[in-house]
């Protein structure tokens, strides 16, 4: 006798939460439905089901869900620059909600209890006689053994705008200062862990974690889901499968349910919102190792230079652009320097535009992967324009340049920054 009931009942109220979830997230199309028709319905789902954090604040057509008020973002596409002076004062880690945002496209919404990690690929070892791929939930991480640690998270393309600025080059990419970067206290898995239990082979050589985000079309082309490969070697070392960011459950922003999280290395290298990592016995190639973040222009092989790994050196001040201070009056200047090669050693402040150099107090000791705070004390003299630089050495013996080598799309800004303030 056939069942009057379907084999397996479609749970409508569960589904319709996730679709205006979707909606909100400016994933489901919604034409002929007004968008307050559609707010109500959610808002009664909502009350119902207890929907957790939904982001009101966000509008519907925003590609980032948390709110960017000018005071603390500069907002450039899809993405949102962190300002300086809003950092002042914050302490070591960046607080999420001042934490800058890259977005490819824009922030998806996704849910924990439905989200899985997919592992395939000839780099594993298929139980006998099979080749099927591994999968974790999000409980299944989270039962692992866990690790806390301090890491940046930079752009390759922060401080991009001063090859223009300061050395007359041009550059493609977003115009970021030097907010393109955050540093948190990330917790979750090492993706070594995750490998061996999905029985990494011998013969693997790369990893290509990839992103539930929407796929990247530029210049008419769909370039596919953000994926970047990853040589095994990094990935075995201090890789991090994130899903805690300061102690909070990943902001969707930042990569929710789970980021890779990869210190010290250029941001793309960091996949939010991972889905699946392919782990691969050959080596791997995506348009994020070829086309993107590697170094192109004039004083690079024709191919480009190798795909970008660590990070540079770089300094900020504490400050906004064209700051202003008060002559005859006593201050204390503020700033952080970070390197991707290691801690940082010293750090130089000149007050004249590059003439005298005074030795900056630190206050962090020197730590791979993240940055050193400091400070020198200034009584400014004579009024008028005039830039603050500062200039870091690393403990593996960089030191940064006064100019930078150009390329074409601008990574990896290493030169001493001219910061311009007025002093009245
Ligand atoms: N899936 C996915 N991962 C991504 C990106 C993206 O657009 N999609 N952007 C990358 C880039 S270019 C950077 S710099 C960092 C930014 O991380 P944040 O937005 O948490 O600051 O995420 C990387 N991971
Ligand atoms: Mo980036």
């Amino acid at each position: 006798m056939p069942s009057a009931e379907p084999a397996f009942p479609h749970d409508e109220t569960a589904y319709d939460r996730r679709r205006l979830r979707q909606w909100l997230a400016g994933e489901a199309r919604a034409d002929g439905v007004t968008r307050r028709r559609l707010l109500t319905m959610l808002a009664a789902t909502a009350a119902a089901t207890a929907l957790p954090e939904l982001s009101p604040a966000r509008a519907a057509d925003s590609p980032i869900v948390k709110p960017v008020p000018p005071e603390r973002f500069i907002l450039r596409g899809t993405n949102a620059e962190t300002r300086w002076d809003a950092l002042r004062g914050t302490g070591h880690h960046t607080p999420n909600e001042l934490f800058f945002v890259r977005n490819h496209t824009a922030t998806p919404v996704l849910d924990a209890d439905e989200w899985r990690l997919r592992l395939w690929g000839d780099g594993l070892r298929g139980a006998p006689g099979e080749d099927r791929p591994v999968e974790f939930g999000y409980d299944d991480l989270r039962a692992l053994p866990s690790v806390t640690r301090t890491a940046f998270v930079e752009c390759a393309g922060n401080g991009r705008t001063h090859y223009t600025t300061q050395q007359g080059e041009p550059v493609t990419g977003t115009a970021w200062t030097l907010g393109a970067i955050g540093v948190a206290r990330w917790r979750g898995v090492r993706l070594s862990d995750v490998l061996r239990r999905a029985r990494l082979s011998s013969q693997a050589v790369d990893v290509q974690p990839r992103g539930l985000d929407a796929e990247y079309v530029t210049g008419g082309e769909n370039l596919g889901r953000v994926r970047r490969p990853l040589p095994l070697s990094k990935a075995l070392n201090d890789v991090l499968l994130a899903y805690e960011m300061n102690g909070e459950p990943l902001p969707y922003d930042h990569g929710y349910p789970v980021r890779v999280l990869v210190p010290s290395w250029v941001g793309i290298s960091s996949i939010k919102w991972v889905g699946d990592i392919q782990v691969s016995a050959q080596p791997l190639f995506s348009p994020w190792n070829t086309t993107f973040y590697r170094l192109y222009g004039p004083s690079y092989p024709p191919e480009g230079s190798a795909p970008l790994g660590r990070q540079t050196i770089k300094s900020a001040f504490e400050l906004a652009t064209g700051a202003t201070f008060a002559a005859g009056e006593g201050q204390v200047l503020h700033g952080r320097s970070w390197s991707g090669a290691g801690g940082i050693a010293r750090v130089d402040v000149s007050t004249d535009g590059g003439t005298n150099w005074r030795r900056a107090r630190l206050h962090d000791d020197a730590r791979s992967g993240t940055w050193t705070r400091w400070s020198v004390p200034w009584k400014p003299r004579t009024p008028g324009a005039t830039h603050l630089l500062a200039r870091a050495t690393d403990t593996a013996g960089h030191t940064q340049p006064d100019v930078a080598v150009p390329n074409t799309q601008g990574y990896l800004f290493n030169a001493v920054v001219k910061h311009p303030v007025t002093v009245v």
